[in-house]
């Protein structure tokens, strides 16, 4: 009997001393294994007394499953892995969780479309390669329009170009949809040029187009107004100068004033009957307006970033801080 209580007494010792899963092995090995020194008490029983067997037996029972689970809690606070243990530092400062976040650009894209949402306008896409009619010949651009030279458009083929503007997109929803429009097309558009500070071969935009029965160029001018508040803020006060576009007529260009300067956003105007042709909308009958803007350049006034290559170096030291 005290033969049981000596072997569960060094038992307790040896597991004391166990700081690896290899070691544990062999304890167990040793223990309960079959030939351990536990497993082969139990055939020593056929010698004992016939008396005593129930409690040698109990006794025998009694540090076997002691063993067994002292075995079970060594192991898990082991850890389960196989092999060396790992070792672990508690002392060594936490591993940092880098939180990824929206782009600058998508930040200023999201606030433009929810400005636009409320007030009423729907956002819609369309392909980035197009084809010269939608791009240009649907938009009135004459063939020989400087934008449709090869220096300044990206050309696939002699038809298919990189839409240089996301007009294309408004073209295809005149040519699905019956007025009344009220849209938004943000995306990429993309411009043979050489990148510098000011330039990059891609680059990104929202067009906006409203057509109805009563649709004027003061609608315009309280949209763009609405806008430059919204977008900002209160102070911002907007100008409209003369310009040119061979998809609207009258044209003009307009500014915000805002950080203490006027600064050149895009151009707009009222949509050209040459447009609506194309489209099968009856210019007799409806009339419409439409405005571009640079979403980079609103992101670089916003923020003050002065070189439009950084947004898309994607290098996190100037991404993290927006
Ligand atoms: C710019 C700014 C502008 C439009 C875009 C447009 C679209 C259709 C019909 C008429 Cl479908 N116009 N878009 C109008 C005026 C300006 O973009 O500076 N573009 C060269």
């Amino acid at each position: 009997m005290h033969r049981i209580h000596e072997i569960k007494s060094n038992f307790d010792s040896d597991i004391r001393n166990v700081s690896t899963i290899e070691q544990l092995e062999e304890l167990r090995v040793k223990y309960i294994g079959r030939k351990g020194l536990i497993t082969t008490a139990f055939t020593f029983l056929k010698d004992v007394e016939a008396s005593q067997k129930p409690k040698f037996g109990a006794e025998l029972n009694k540090a076997k499953k002691e063993i067994e689970a002292a075995f079970g809690k060594k192991k898990s606070s082991l850890g389960s892995t196989k092999g060396s243990v790992v070792k672990m530092d508690v002392t060594l400062p936490g591993r940092k969780n880098y939180l990824g976040r929206k782009h600058p650009l998508i930040q200023v894209a999201d606030e433009i479309k929810n400005i636009f949402k409320s007030f009423g306008f729907s956002i819609e896409d369309g392909p980035e390669i197009e084809t010269d009619y939608y791009n240009f010949e649907a938009l009135n651009i004459p063939k020989s329009h400087p934008a449709r030279a090869m220096q300044d458009t990206l050309y696939i083929t002699e038809d298919i170009v990189l839409r240089t503007h996301t007009s294309p997109v408004q073209i295809r929803v005149m040519e699905e949809r019956k007025p009344p429009i009220r849209i938004i097309a943000p995306g990429r558009v993309y411009r043979r040029d050489t990148p510098d500070a000011t330039h990059s071969p891609f680059f990104h935009q929202v067009e906006g187009l409203v057509v109805g029965e009563t649709v004027t160029f003061a609608d315009l001018k309280g949209v763009i107004q609405a806008f430059a508040h919204r977008m900002f803020g209160k102070d911002a006060k907007v100008r409209f100068r003369p310009s040119f576009f061979p998809f609207t007529e009258p044209s003009a260009e307009y500014d915000v004033w805002f950080n203490g300067k006027w600064m050149e956003i895009s151009g707009c105007g009222m949509v050209h009957p040459n447009v609506f042709k194309s489209v099968g909308i009856d210019p007799q009958k409806y009339s419409g307006y439409a405005f571009g803007m640079g979403i980079d350049r609103v992101a670089m006034l916003k923020y003050n970033v002065k070189d439009i290559r950084l947004f898309f170096e994607n290098d996190l030291r100037f991404l993290s801080q927006f």
